[in-house]
């Protein structure tokens, strides 16, 4: 992995073994995609795929935070989402390869993952829809358990109606909800400023609503913020909102390779790729090098045994996402 362009300094990481297992997540996340990655261009996962290679911190960040009666609601671009919250990756794994052993039956494929089991409700195809199903979460939350509901979508899903519907009556009835906007810069293949107008964290503030714009790429400042919006949360006094900047390193989905891009601006963000950032950090705060690359090593003899074990897995009788291939 590259070196990190900016000098670590120490007294940054308040646990080092929490934030040795988000390391250890984060690599999961980062292989995981690029095992999905490989196997599609084998014609191995059926329909599309969308990685979340290079965004990894936001999910690990804010999932390190959630208690068990938390409800998540993803977007298609949420394998990250379910590894982090806990998803067996084998069950995922055989998901993607459309298998009946995988977390849906094979029946999901890559873009509608869900496990109510793990707290996540959904990973929406829809740009904006997990704003919305995490609303009603929230509603049910705020009437029950009194737990938090997290809606994660893209800079894409700021100019949606969903996002001010939403998020005015979350406010206006105090409901428990977390907005955190990936803002990876583009929706498909158009920049997200020829789009946007304004600072999308002043939506927010326009209803009153406590919006931090983050530095997406470092876990402990994406935790640091999610503790803040995830308390406002539980208080009782409403929603809150991040908007943690990030970029995707592939392309939006399929075999996509990004040529929209301006030259060197994904070797700028790489420079700050959120595992490089938290190993060097770990290793600053004094973790054993030793042991991280072992965690490394294990990380990737596991996901070759897992690629094994999918390409293995029986197909479902039934019909699957296997028979909408494209
Ligand atoms: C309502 C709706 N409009 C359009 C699309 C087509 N579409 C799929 S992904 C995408 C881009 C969304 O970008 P963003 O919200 O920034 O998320 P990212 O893919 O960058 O994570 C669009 C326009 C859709 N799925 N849903
Ligand atoms: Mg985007």
């Amino acid at each position: 992995m590259s070196r990190v362009s900016e000098q670590p300094t120490t007294g940054v990481l308040d646990d080092l073994e929490l934030y040795t297992g988000i390391y250890r997540q984060m690599l999961l996340i980062r292989g995981f995609e690029d095992l999905v990655q490989s196997l599609f261009l084998k014609g191995e996962v059926y329909g599309t795929t969308h990685l979340y290679s290079g965004q990894e911190a936001i999910a690990t960040g804010v999932a390190s935070l959630l208690e068990e009666r938390d409800r998540v609601a993803a977007t298609y671009r949420g394998h990250g989402h379910a590894l982090a919250l806990g998803v067996d990756p084998q069950q995922l794994l055989d998901e993607m390869l459309a298998r009946e052993t995988g977390l849906n039956g094979g029946r999901a494929g890559s873009m509608n993952v869900n496990s109510l089991e793990n707290r996540l409700i959904g990973s929406f195809g829809i740009v904006g829809g997990s704003i919305a199903a995490a609303t009603g979460a929230a509603l049910a939350l705020k009437r029950t358990t009194g737990g938090v509901a997290v809606a994660y979508f893209g800079d894409g899903a700021m100019n949606q109606g969903y996002f001010f519907e939403c998020l005015n009556f979350c406010q206006v009835l105090k409901l428990p909800l977390v907005l955190v906007c990936e803002n990876n810069g583009y929706g498909e293949y158009t920049p997200f400023q020829s789009v946007t107008a304004g600072e999308i964290r002043a939506r927010a503030e326009a209803m009153e609503v406590p919006a931090e714009t983050i530095d997406g790429m470092s876990v402990w400042t994406v935790r640091a913020a999610a503790k803040r919006a995830l308390g406002h949360a539980r208080e009782g006094s409403g929603p809150a909102f991040i908007e943690a900047l990030t970029y995707r390193f592939v392309g939006h989905s399929r075999s996509d390779p990004g040529a929209y891009r301006p030259e060197g601006e994904l070797d700028r963000w790489k420079e700050r790729d959120p595992i490089v950032l938290l190993r060097a950090q770990l290793e600053a705060e004094g973790v054993d090098a030793a042991r991280l690359d072992e965690i490394e090593e294990r990380m990737t003899a596991d996901l070759e045994e897992m690629r094994e074990r999918g390409l293995a897995a029986p197909f479902p009788t039934q019909p699957t996402a296997r028979e909408f291939k494209d």
